[in-house]
């Protein structure tokens, strides 16, 4: 059976490319919410409403477990869908916690994502749930997300916008900065050069990649579709402009999106 990932549009893509890249025996079914992106600005209850009804299609293609790309979706709607489904979900945010946990040195963390990611304060206390001692500043990057999407991911404008959203990071003593948003990562050369050395950047795609993996295998279904490779995208809207994207970043070419 496959793997359901989902994510409010094309971000989730970081996170799928690391899941095809860890465990490349999986099948997965990929949804992208690209009608009603983005989740970042929206209520709790409407975030809820989306992944429920997310998952319930997700739950038509069989899958044997459900990865929450999304960071907003995790950090305002995975307690409660968890709670309502009967097959695996994980989202992103207590994976990239753990990893911010086990590399900081000072407990300073800092963290970047959408503004429903930031004001929820779930990394916040996520973090201090496993290491009550650490500190954590959040900081929303709103326009991170369609600097992303517009391929401006290197383009020296954004070199501007993370000056201007990151400059009080650079000088507060975090030694360890999670990128809470599936679109940051894109733009991780930029962000690790502006930060130079001191700071250690926390992708948490990887390690969720690594809980996809822990959970399959407690629930005996690792590695269960035979070698097939098989990769199907879904979007609500604008699937040409998805494909554009998806070829952009995943290492095979992406013919179909439906
Ligand atoms: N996928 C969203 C996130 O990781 O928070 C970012 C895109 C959005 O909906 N703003």
């Amino acid at each position: 059976a496959p793997v359901g990932v989902f994510d409010s549009g094309v971000g989730g893509l970081t996170v799928a490319r690391e899941i095809m890249r860890q465990l490349p025996d999986e099948n997965i079914v990929y949804f992208g919410d690209t009608a009603r992106v983005p989740y970042g600005s929206k209520s709790k209850e409407n975030i809820i409403r989306f992944s429920r009804q997310i998952i319930r299609f997700l739950e038509t293609k069989n899958v044997k477990a459900i990865v929450i790309a999304c960071n907003t979706a995790s950090a305002l709607a995975l307690d409660v869908v968890k709670q309502e489904f009967n097959i695996p979900i994980i989202g992103v945010i207590v994976p990239g916690a753990r990893a911010a946990v086990r590399e900081t040195r000072n407990k300073k963390i800092g963290v970047v994502g959408t503004e429903g990611t930031i004001h929820s304060e779930m990394y916040t206390k996520v973090i201090q749930g496993m290491e009550p001692g650490a500190s954590v500043i959040g900081k929303p990057c709103p326009l991170f997300v369609p600097l992303v999407e517009e391929g401006f991911a290197k383009h020296h404008i954004t070199d501007e916008v993370i000056e201007i959203y990151l400059e009080e990071m650079k000088h507060s003593d975090v030694d360890t900065m999670i990128l809470g948003c599936t679109h940051y990562p894109l733009l991780r050369s930029k962000i690790m050069a502006y930060f130079g050395e001191k700071v250690h950047i926390v992708n948490p795609a990887y390690e969720t990649a690594l809980d996809l993996k822990r959970v399959l295998e407690e629930q005996g279904t690792a590695n269960d579709s035979g070698n097939l490779n098989k990769y199907e995208f879904y979007v609500s809207d604008a699937a040409e402009k998805f494909k554009q994207f998806a070829n952009s970043i995943l290492p095979y070419n992406v013919e179909t999106i439906t």
